[in-house]
C-alpha cells in the first residue's frame, strides 16, 4: 500500500475538489474521494466521512480530503485484511491510500473515533464472511451505532 501526501491537491482548495468525486488514472485504476467533514451535507450528523462506505476495485486509491479542519484518516489495526498495511494521516492532511489487498478495511478519525467518525473501504470481491469478521471488532461510543448502519450499507453493496 502506498501513502502519498497530496499537498498539491490541498492547495487547490476543497471547493475545487468537491466537484471531482473521482478520477480515472492512466493505468486503469481510479482515485476515489472521501471527504472529512464537520457535518454531513444533507443531514444533521456531525463528524463524518463522506461517503462513509465506499466500494473500490483492487489497485484503486482513496484520497481522504480534509474539506473541514481538525480531522484525519487512520486505519483500524483490527479491521484490515491479512497482509494489508496500516495508514495514518496527520490532522488536516489529505492522504491518498492505494489498496492492493482485497477485503474489508475499517478506519477512523483519531480525535473523533468515539464520536463515530469511522468508515469502511471495501476492496475487490468482498465476501459476507469478511464483513462478519469486521463486525466482531469491538467499537466504542457512537462508532458502534454508526458501524451498524455502515455494515448494512456494505452488505447491500456486495449483495
Ligand atoms: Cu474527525
Amino acid at each position: 500500500m502506498k501513502i502519498t501526501r497530496r499537498d498539491g491537491l490541498k492547495m487547490l482548495g476543497a471547493t475545487a475538489l468537491a466537484s471531482v468525486p473521482f478520477k480515472a488514472l492512466a493505468d486503469g485504476h481510479t482515485t476515489h474521494m472521501v471527504e472529512m467533514l464537520n457535518k454531513e451535507p444533507d443531514g444533521s450528523e456531525r463528524q463524518v466521512f463522506n461517503p462513509p462506505v465506499i466500494k473500490i476495485a483492487e489497485g484503486d486509491s482513496v484520497n481522504f480530503v480534509s474539506t473541514d479542519r481538525g480531522h484525519n484518516s487512520a486505519s483500524n489495526a483490527d479491521m484490515l485484511p491479512e497482509g494489508a498495511e496500516e495508514w495514518k494521516g496527520g490532522i488536516n492532511d489529505d492522504i491518498e491510500v492505494t489498496f492492493t489487498v482485497p477485503g474489508v478495511y475499517g478506519y477512523f478519525c483519531t480525535p473523533h473515533q468515539s464520536a463515530g467518525m469511522v468508515g469502511l473501504v471495501l476492496v475487490g470481491d468482498v465476501t459476507q464472511e469478511q464483513i462478519d469478521a469486521a463486525k466482531e471488532v469491538r467499537q466504542r461510543g457512537k462508532a458502534r451505532a454508526r458501524y451498524e448502519d455502515y455494515f448494512a450499507m456494505a452488505e447491500e453493496m456486495i449483495g
